[in-house]
């Protein structure tokens, strides 16, 4: 290959490595292969007494010419990827500062809150349980007879050890009522766990909020009373409840308890299946086993207790029609709250 063409070849093949997206260190190379001390330009300079006498003006030339082009190349592009850098790196104190999105709280959190700000003005301390809760507790001290279907691992996270993830909020009321005696007005909020198939009203983990109110002649009328309002302050004036006769091992008698639906305004619609109802939780009268299994006095004391369930409540406040939506965590659904 004769020494001209092979100046041809080598401008072919810098600009194949400037074309390549090199990063500023292979940039750095690119230069040191070409023009440093020992690069291949410095070579080709050498052969120059290689060439025939009367070309050899003609090739210094174009070497000298080639020597230029890759100088420029490479400054040029190692200038633009620096500036780039700076105006990544913020280096441009020119620009308009970075702005962070502030966090907010979760809306299951911020429902609690304003659940439990309504039923401290009505004069409810807080108490708080484990979330892995011993059988007896869960079951056993709430009168659930042992073959009852709510035992069984369709419906029970069950641990190694025998315990489980409680299936609701209803333990605290024993641990509540094992540590104090009566008069006891408590709400008890948390986590519960239940082994369920999950669709758009369904969660195997979701919130309650736990009710309890235990002292002398305590009557159906002011759990009735209690809880509308509760609806009235959380929901608004106009809110309609219906209590829907119901079975609780705990509770008797036992009710379910339905808010107008937050959608059709009580005409009927596809989410609360025509009905024009949703159901928020369930309650009623604390059943004397109940009261025997923290050893107080069924003769002397009446109670009321409801448990209710904390997202359903903040879906029908904020029109939300899927359960999962509070768990993905999608920052699109979350920053609307
Ligand atoms: C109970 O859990 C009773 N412990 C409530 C109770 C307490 C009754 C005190 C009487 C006295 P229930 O299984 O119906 O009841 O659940 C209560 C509420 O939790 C339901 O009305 C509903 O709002 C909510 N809930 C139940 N299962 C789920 C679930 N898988 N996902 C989301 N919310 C649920």
């Amino acid at each position: 290959m004769s020494l001209f063409t092979k100046v041809d070849e080598l401008r072919s093949e810098f600009k194949q490595a400037l074309a390549s997206s090199p990063a500023l260190s292979d940039l750095e190379q690119i230069r040191q292969q070409y023009l440093g001390r020992k690069g291949v330009l410095n070579d080709l300079f050498k052969q120059i007494k290689d060439v025939e006498p009367s070309r050899k003006g003609e090739f210094g030339n174009l070497v000298n010419q080639l020597k230029q082009e890759i100088q420029d190349g490479v400054d040029t592009l190692s200038s633009k990827m620096v500036k780039g850098t700076e105006a990544s790196s913020g280096l441009d104190v020119s620009l308009p500062g970075v702005h962070y999105q502030r966090g907010s709280l979760h809306p299951i959190e911020q429902t609690m809150r304003d659940m439990k700000r309504i039923f401290h003005r009505l004069g409810f301390a807080v108490a708080e349980g484990p979330e892995i809760e011993t059988q007896w507790h869960n079951f056993d001290a709430l009168n659930f007879p042992p073959e009852h279907p709510a035992r069984d691992m369709q419906d029970t996270f069950f641990l190694n050890n025998g315990s489980v993830l409680r299936t609701h909020t209803s333990p605290v009321q024993i641990r509540l009522m094992l540590a104090e005696q009566p008069p006891i007005r408590s709400i008890m909020p948390g986590r519960v766990y239940r082994n369920e198939a999950i669709d758009a009203g369904h969660y195997c983990l979701f919130h309650q909020i736990e009710g309890l109110y235990v002292d002398e002649n305590v009557t159906l009328g002011e759990l009735k009373a209690t809880l509308e309002l509760f609806c009235r302050e959380y929901f608004g004036a106009d809110v309609k409840l219906r209590f829907r006769p119901s079975f609780f091992p705990f509770t008797e008698p036992s009710n379910e308890v339905d808010v107008t639906c937050f959608l059709c305004r009580g005409k009927g619609c596809r989410v609360c299946k025509q009905t024009g109802w949703l159901e928020i939780g369930g309650c009623g009268m604390v059943d004397p086993n109940v009261f025997r299994s923290v050893n107080y006095d069924s003769e002397k004391y009446t109670g009321y207790a409801f448990g209710m369930g904390v997202e359903r409540i903040a879906m029908l406040k904020y029109g939300i029609n899927d359960i999962r939506l509070f768990f993905e965590n999608d920052v699109r659904f979350l920053k609307q709250f």
